[in-house]
């Protein structure tokens, strides 16, 4: 299977609020170094660099004016004098309705974010942009006839709704490559997420279509993050009511019962007919993921695979997350391997 990879991801390297402090960011450069060395030692296939897109791409999954943000955030931010990692401190919650954006980069950072969680930092446009090219290279891959291919993102974008970003992501990449196989001219696509944490920004930005159809096994958010979202009644809304599919587990679940909620998930999506599947590829179910509560091993990771390769629908992996670094690159490339192993080439 081809990889889609691109060295910008390093220059973002950000901080985040834990227990109160400061500290470097569980979603660190070597994450995604860690995984393109489990690619080349396992002889995956073919690596590539991503090719440029321009932001229509990117709009069309998001809005312009948050992209424009997004785009301006750390000039805006330093030519205030401030050196230290853009982070948004108010948010406009309850009654202080969303009306207008704010004039200053303070307000601004509240008004496109959902948490604290998604720092801007000098090089956090180029590595944020260079993601979602990397998302869009691969899946170009796939409409070009390939049953499988793997862009290796980051940072991730599962949390990036519309119109904000959260949980260390920016740009929804999974979400825009999705929307990039409607404008290309495919029917129904879907979206199957395996990351331990519901991918919010992905259900948001299709909540009301009926073409994508989004599928979340997660954390019962009860008791994980994001909290707010990820219940079994999210089932979409307006014309994209019943194409939204939530799978809620509790902390402490191992893989049988991760394997019947997927199978459930795998057998909705069959359902859907979709021309293409992406999967928000998380591997921090992992059992020993320091910031997460499943207990999936590392050969559950080749079963995963090899099941969402008996859907027999071309498929697209979009790096999320995975925060135990010393094993992100075998449990998300066991997961290739068993949908490798298991796919018949079409
Ligand atoms: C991003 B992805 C919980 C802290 C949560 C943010 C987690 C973002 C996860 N103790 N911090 O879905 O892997
Ligand atoms: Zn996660």
């Amino acid at each position: 299977m081809l990889t889609v990879f691109s060295p910008n991801h390093s220059l973002h390297h950000g901080t985040e609020l834990k227990d109160g402090a400061v500290t470097p960011s569980f979603e660190n450069p070597q994450r995604a170094e860690m995984v393109l060395s489990r690619v080349r030692a396992t002889q995956l296939g073919e690596i590539v660099s991503e090719r440029e897109f321009d932001r229509g791409c990117y709009v069309a999954a998001h809005s312009e004016r948050y992209v424009r943000f997004l785009e301006n955030a750390w000039s805006e931010w330093e030519v205030t004098g401030r050196q230290h990692d853009a982070l948004p401190l108010v948010w406009p919650v309850g009654d202080l309705a969303k009306s207008q954006e704010p004039g200053f980069i303070d307000g601004k950072l509240g008004y496109y974010s959902m948490d604290a969680g998604a720092p801007i930092t000098a090089g956090t446009w180029e590595a944020v942009r260079s993601s979602a090219n990397v998302a869009l290279t691969a899946i170009e891959v796939i409409l070009a006839g390939a049953h499988g291919a793997f862009a290796l993102c980051r940072p991730p974008g599962h949390h990036a709704a519309r119109e904000y970003m959260g949980g260390y992501c920016y740009l929804n990449n999974a979400a825009i490559a999705a929307q990039h196989c409607i404008n290309q001219g495919a029917s129904r696509v879907a979206i199957l997420d395996v990351d331990f944490h519901h991918g919010n920004g992905t259900q948001d930005i299709f909540y009301d279509q009926a073409d994508v159809f989004f599928a979340s096994i997660h954390g019962d958010p009860r008791m994980c993050y994001p909290y707010f979202s990820g219940n079994q009644d999210e089932t979409g809304k307006g014309a994209g009511l019943g194409f939204t599919a939530n799978y809620p587990l509790a902390k402490g679940t191992a893989w049988e019962t991760y394997r019947d909620a997927l199978k459930t998930a795998l057998a909705r999506i069959v359902e859907h007919k979709p021309d293409q599947l992406i999967v928000s590829l998380g591997v921090d179910t992992f059992k020993d993921d320091p910031i997460s509560h499943f207990l999936l091993t590392s050969d559950d990771f080749l079963s995963m695979g090899a099941l969402i390769a008996k859907a027999g629908i071309p498929t697209l992996f979009v790096m999320e997350g995975g925060y135990m670094v010393d094993d992100i690159g075998v449990n998300a490339v066991n997961t290739l391997i068993g949908f490798e192993n298991a796919a018949q080439p079409r």
